[in-house]
Order: C-alpha cells, then structure tokens, then sequence
C-alpha cells in the first residue's frame, strides 16, 4: 500500500482555557500516532503553536508531549515539515534540533509522488494587506527580535500571552475563505501564470475549503480549534479532507 502524506495547520497548541488546550494537545498527539506508520512525509503548515519564542539558553514551558512525539516520527525517518504560521514565526535552532523537523519560514514548493506542491502558512501572500505586512516586518526583525529576547522569559512570554490571548478574546468571526475574492486563490492563480503546480495547500483561514484553479487543485486546511482532528492526506494521486465535526 502507497504510504501517504499528511497536511494539518492551525492546531495553536496552548490556547486557553488551560483543560482544552491539554486536550487539544493530546489530541494532536494521536493523530501524530495514528498517522505515523502510514506516512510519506508531515506537513504542519504553520500556527501548530499558539505562541513560541525560542531563547538562547532556556526554553518556555510547554508541549513535551508535541516535542516527543515529532522527535520519535523524525528518528523514525519520516521527514516532518513545519512551517512558521503567524503565532509560530521565532523558531530558530532549537526546535529543529531538538524534534528534527525541516523548518520553513517562507513556502516551500516541492514534488510529491511527482506532483507539483506549493505549500504555505498564507498569512504573507497578500501584500495589499499593508497592516498585517506591517505588523509581520516587526515581528521578523532581527533587531527587535533581539531586544524582546533580552527580556527576562517570565516577563517576554508573560507579555506576548496576554496580548495573544487578549486578541483570541476580541470575539474575531470564525474563519472564512472567500474562493475567488480570497487573497489566497489570486495569488495561487498569478502562480499560474508562470509555473506548472498541481497542488496549493494554505492553512491561516481556519476554514476547510477545497477549490479548483484552472487545472491546479486549493487546499485550505482546518484549525483544530472549531474542527479539532482535521487534516489533509495526499495518496499520490489525489488530496482528500478529512473533517470531523465541530468540537468532536
Ligand atoms: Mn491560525
């Protein structure tokens, strides 16, 4: 039997309120078990983490049971990607290291069973969203990305879990993909312009969509927040969705 792989973003693994987010957690890790012998390859295409900052000498507490499970598939030899989403961006040596994931901090094109993948977290490709570049062009700069981490951890990550949370607290509207007026199909449809893909796949939208651009298949995949357990698996031939209902 072909070995699949498998696609999941949007887990934001230590989300509040504490109980579910230890539930999600071990949930991720099942699905991590019970995909792991029938894998190809993984793909966790960003925000997997609600918050993660990487120090030089210590380490913010949290998920060892994610950290152990990726690191045991990894020492496996199936290859795990993991791709910054935009809760997730500061990872730097450790987590690869230490899990032996292939990390991404861009879109990573690559064939799969010698189909064409473009694969990314999403939240970067609409540069007519001036704000959020705005926002993304803080976050990524080295210089301040140096002074936040020269704060001392309690106060860095005590700051950066009030402000997020505050923000998940903002009673945002769930997640919408808004096919062709999406930022994330025209983009995927200029792509075509010039290069030959079969496949996008996008997370950011915490909206399961699946939609056709010209010959190119669009995948975005759920968040595990609304869809806890929801995934993509490719065969070689196709990508199938795999749902389950709301707060299963
Ligand atoms: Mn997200």
């Amino acid at each position: 039997m072909i070995k699949k792989y498998y696609f999941a973003s949007d887990v934001h693994l230590g989300l509040p309120p504490s109980d579910k987010a230890i539930e999600r957690e071990k949930r991720f890790v099942r699905w991590l078990d019970s995909i792991k012998s029938n894998a190809e390859g993984i793909f966790l295409v960003g925000d997997v983490f609600d918050f993660w900052f990487e120090y030089k000498k210590v380490v913010p507490r949290g998920f060892v049971r994610t950290l152990g499970k990726i690191a045991e598939i990894t020492d496996s030899g199936v290859p795990v990607h993991f791709f910054a989403g935009n809760h997730d961006l500061w990872v730097s040596d450790y987590l690869q290291s230490e899990t032996g994931v292939n990390f991404h901090s861009e879109s990573y094109e690559t064939t799969l069973y010698e189909k064409k993948f473009f694969i990314a977290h999403g939240d970067t490709l609409d540069p007519s969203d001036k704000g959020y570049m705005f926002m993304h062009s803080i976050f990524t700069n080295p210089f301040l990305r140096k002074m936040y981490a020269s704060l001392h951890p309690s106060i860095g990550v005590g700051f950066a879990h009030t402000w997020a949370h505050r923000r998940h607290k903002q009673n945002r509207p769930a997640g919408i993909f808004r096919g062709r007026d999406d930022s994330l199909y025209k983009f995927a449809l200029k792509k075509l312009d010039t290069e030959k893909i079969d496949f996008f796949v996008f997370g950011h939208r915490h909206a399961p969509a699946t939609i056709k651009i010209k010959r190119a298949i669009c995948n975005v995949l759920p968040d595990w927040i609304a869809r806890p357990g929801g995934y993509m698996a490719f065969d070689g031939e196709n990508t199938e969705m795999v749902l389950f209902p709301p707060n299963c």
